[in-house]
Order: C-alpha cells, then sequence, then structure tokens
C-alpha cells in the first residue's frame, strides 16, 4: 500500500483566499488540549463578559498568552492582566503554540508565534453574533481556531455586515485558519444544539491563537 499523501488536501475545504478548514487536523490530539483547557480554568477561570451595552454574553470565556481580550462596559481590548484575579493570563500552553505553528505552515503562512489564545465555551443555546475581529494590532498575522466538543454551525459572510452569509459545520478536532483578505471577514456561530460529546458532555470549546502585537 502507498501511503495516503492527500489524506490532508481531501479535509481541507477553502472557504475564500487564504481561509479554510482543516477537517480533523487536531483530531489525534484533541483529548490533550481539553486536559490543557481544564487546566487553564483553574487559573483564569471561564467568564461571561459583560459588553459595552450592559449585557453579559451568552459565551463563556477565558485568554492564555501575553494579551487576553477582554469586554467590560468600557469596550473591547487586550490587556496584559486578568480583571478577575488580577494577575497575567497564563501562559500559552506549548502544545497550543506547537499547533498553531503546524496549522500555519501547513496553511503555507509563515512562522505563526501567537501571543494570544482565547478559549471560548459553548452551552446548548449559546452563540456568537456576527462579528469582525479587529482588536488585534497586527492584521497581516492569521488566526487559527480549533474546533472541541459538540458541533457547531459556523456562519462565514463578507467584509459588509449586511454580506450574505454561508454555513459551515465545525466539528470535534477540525481547526480553521484565516489570514490575507479574509481576516476581516464577519463571522458567527448560530446557537448551539443539544447533545452529548464523550469527552466535553454537552459542551463546544473553540480555541483561537492571535497575534495582537
Ligand atoms: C474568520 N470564534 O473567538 S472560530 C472568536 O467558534 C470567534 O468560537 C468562533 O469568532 C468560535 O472571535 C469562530 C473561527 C474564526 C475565528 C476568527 C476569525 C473565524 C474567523 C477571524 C476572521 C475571520
Ligand atoms: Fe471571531
Amino acid at each position: 500500500m502507498l501511503p495516503d499523501l492527500f489524506a490532508f488536501e481531501r479535509r481541507r475545504t477553502d472557504l475564500g483566499p487564504e481561509a479554510a478548514i482543516l477537517g480533523g487536523f487536531a483530531l489525534d490530539q484533541a483529548d490533550m488540549l481539553l486536559e490543557q483547557v481544564e487546566h487553564l480554568s483553574r487559573l483564569a477561570p471561564f467568564r461571561h463578559m459583560q459588553t459595552p451595552g450592559g449585557r453579559h454574553m451568552s459565551v463563556a470565556m477565558l485568554n492564555a498568552g501575553s494579551l487576553g481580550w477582554i469586554s467590560d462596559p468600557s469596550g473591547y481590548r487586550y490587556t496584559p492582566i486578568d480583571p478577575q484575579t488580577g494577575l497575567a493570563w497564563p501562559p500559552i500552553p506549548p502544545l497550543f503554540m506547537e499547533l498553531a505553528s503546524r496549522v500555519a505552515q501547513a496553511m503555507g503562512f509563515s512562522a505563526f508565534v501567537p501571543d494570544a489564545c482565547l478559549i471560548n465555551r459553548y452551552a446548548p443555546g449559546t452563540r456568537l453574533s456576527l462579528h469582525q475581529d479587529r482588536d488585534e494590532q497586527d492584521h497581516n498575522a492569521p488566526i487559527v481556531s480549533v474546533s472541541l466538543g459538540l458541533p457547531a454551525t459556523f456562519l462565514w459572510g463578507g467584509l459588509q455586515r449586511n454580506d450574505p452569509t454561508a454555513r459551515y459545520r465545525l466539528t470535534h478536532g477540525d481547526v480553521a485558519v484565516w489570514g490575507g483578505p479574509s481576516r476581516l471577514v464577519f463571522h458567527g456561530i448560530t446557537a448551539l444544539k443539544e447533545g452529548m460529546h464523550p469527552l466535553t458532555g454537552a459542551l463546544r470549546y473553540n480555541l483561537t491563537f492571535r497575534k495582537v502585537r
């Protein structure tokens, strides 16, 4: 038997220029990634951040890295300190850094060294409405995302909020990458459906690796 050199290509879905879903790319590491998420959540607990409008986000979040994304009544920004603990965010685990770098390499991006890892936790009904990720200074670096646990429906729009959206399924172990002209595309996650996953129960986690500065 010849080795299956094209297994990776067959599981790649292109969404746009420099944007793709790599189906199952992180599958063989999923349990170790989840162990690290569990560990991180003891250092920087998941929380429902307040929006500038005064509501609480339905998604629960925590950060790792030298900078963490926060939302509060004064707006969205990256901070070096977790406002809830008064401590620096925990460092990005080496396993995460290695995965982010292998993904960027597989996609043909140059060296990718993220300084922020945002972890989103979804329960049934949790959604993330259509938005752009534009709080990072460095819009040239890609964003790498890893989906774990229950499947979700991902909305992929355009560069204008009102552009039509396409829907893609993100399942356990899927990795997605967005760089170049796709970096500022509007995107979101529809309300998570009920379900039970052997590793995460009724939850979905999403890790995003970002280069902020
Ligand atoms: C496309 N997270 O954390 S990941 C986010 O599944 C976020 O939790 C979603 O959107 C989630 O900001 C989707 C996929 C993703 C992340 C960043 C992007 C897609 C992107 C930035 C630009 C374009
Ligand atoms: Fe986003």
